[in-house]
């Protein structure tokens, strides 16, 4: 049977708790973000600095020339942690699986609750309601019957939005994506589509099967499919996440170390927002890499105490890279994964005081 999938998304999370704890901070372009030791990035801006140019994951300081005027602040994890547990309890009243992706979205399998008399869509804007109702805060949310065409609906009308896609309209949808909105497509692989000449979904659509495997090798098969609406809407409702990485591809092949360890040093920022976003914290650190021929090479070290800071990581997978990497051998792919995962304690939470 065809399930019913909601994806729920908090608009402008960390900013809209700090607008709504902090009234003067309202209709203000707000910023939200930290500095690890020497460099600093946005966690969120609000809708007011969006338009300013300003997004997660942008250094502070272009932040700060975008928009000197706006209200720069700390992020109070703490409270954040908060709103989520009502928010996830708010959810669990709808329904017993969901997967939480981070503090401030979920899926949800509402497929039991439907009815002739009571739509999907009603029953996200009940939930909207109720967490509008609990925390004082805005969502929105994207429905349909697979997890990935729910989460591209949330996106598709933020803020306070409620997008159905079903069989009627999704090709009309993905045709006019953008390819880098396709959830899964990151910088590296939009790059890439682009250098094909595939700028949206109706681009990705007229590519054959096999010819999509021939570029993006695995992957071909998965991306065929996402441009024909077909996905999983199997939750997974494992609690915590065992390990979290990042890695990236490489056009050609690469044998400077200045270069490599550059982006090495990029995706242990990625890795360690991702750890933010889920208050975790992980003690080994494994970096990986392939050579020409896809050969993997991989080593891993154990850090005495749960590392969570982006210099942290990288001072480990310095090391790391310069053992497993060979000379005289260019690499493909270069990755760092974080495991041994455990939540964030109190005493390592109040780094957060000195940022
Ligand atoms: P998102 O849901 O991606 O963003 P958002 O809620 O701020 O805005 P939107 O209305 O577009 O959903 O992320 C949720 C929170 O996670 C966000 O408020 C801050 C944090 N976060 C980071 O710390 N770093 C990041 O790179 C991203 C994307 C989010
Ligand atoms: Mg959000």
């Amino acid at each position: 049977m065809e399930r019913r999938i909601i994806h729920i998304d908090m608009d402008a999370f960390y900013a809209q708790v700090e607008q709504r704890d902090e009234p003067k901070y309202r209709g203000k372009p707000v910023i939200v973000g930290g500095r690890s030791e020497n460099r600093g990035v946005v966690a969120t801006a609000s809708y007011e600095a969006r338009k300013f140019g300003v997004h997660s994951a942008m250094p502070m300081r272009t932040a700060y020339k975008l928009c000197p005027d706006g209200v720069y602040v700390r992020p109070r994890f703490d409270v954040y942690k908060e709103v989520s547990a009502k928010v996830m309890d708010i959810f669990l009243k709808y329904s017993e699986v969901i997967e939480p992706l981070s503090l401030d979205e979920a899926y949800l399998d509402i497929t039991h609750l439907v009815s002739k008399d009571r739509t999907a869509r009603s029953i996200a804007l009940e939930i909207q309601h109720e967490i509008y109702e609990a925390v004082h805060l805005t969502s929105s949310s994207g429905i349909s019957y697979n997890k990935y065409l729910a989460k591209i609906a949330s996106g598709m009308n933020k803020p306070k939005g409620t997008t159905v896609i079903h069989h009627g309209n999704v090709q009309e949808v993905l045709f006019s994506l953008k390819i880098g909105d396709f959830p899964g497509v990151g910088r590296v692989t939009e790059e890439k589509m682009k250098s094909l000449g595939i700028m949206t979904g109706k681009d990705l659509y007229e590519w054959s099967e096999a010819d999509l495997i021939f570029e993006f090798k695995k992957r071909g098969t998965s991306l065929y499919k996402k441009a024909r609406g077909i996905g999983t809407s199997e939750l997974s409702v494992e609690r915590i996440r065992k390990s979290i990485g990042k890695e990236t591809t490489f056009n050609y092949d690469i044998n400077e170390d200045d270069i490599i360890l550059k982006v090495l040093e990029e995706l242990c920022g990625k890795v360690s927002m991702n750890l933010d976003r889920r208050q975790l914290a992980g003690r080994v650190v494994t970096v990986k890499l392939k050579t020409l021929n896809f050969e993997a090479h991989s080593r891993q070290m154990m850090a005495p105490n749960p590392l969570f800071e982006s210099d942290e990581i990288f001072h480990y997978a310095y090391d790391l890279y310069h053992k497993v990497k060979s000379p005289e051998e260019p690499i493909r792919l270069i990755g760092v994964t974080l495991s041994h995962l455990e939540e964030r304690t109190y005493r390592n939470l109040t780094i957060y005081d000195f940022l």
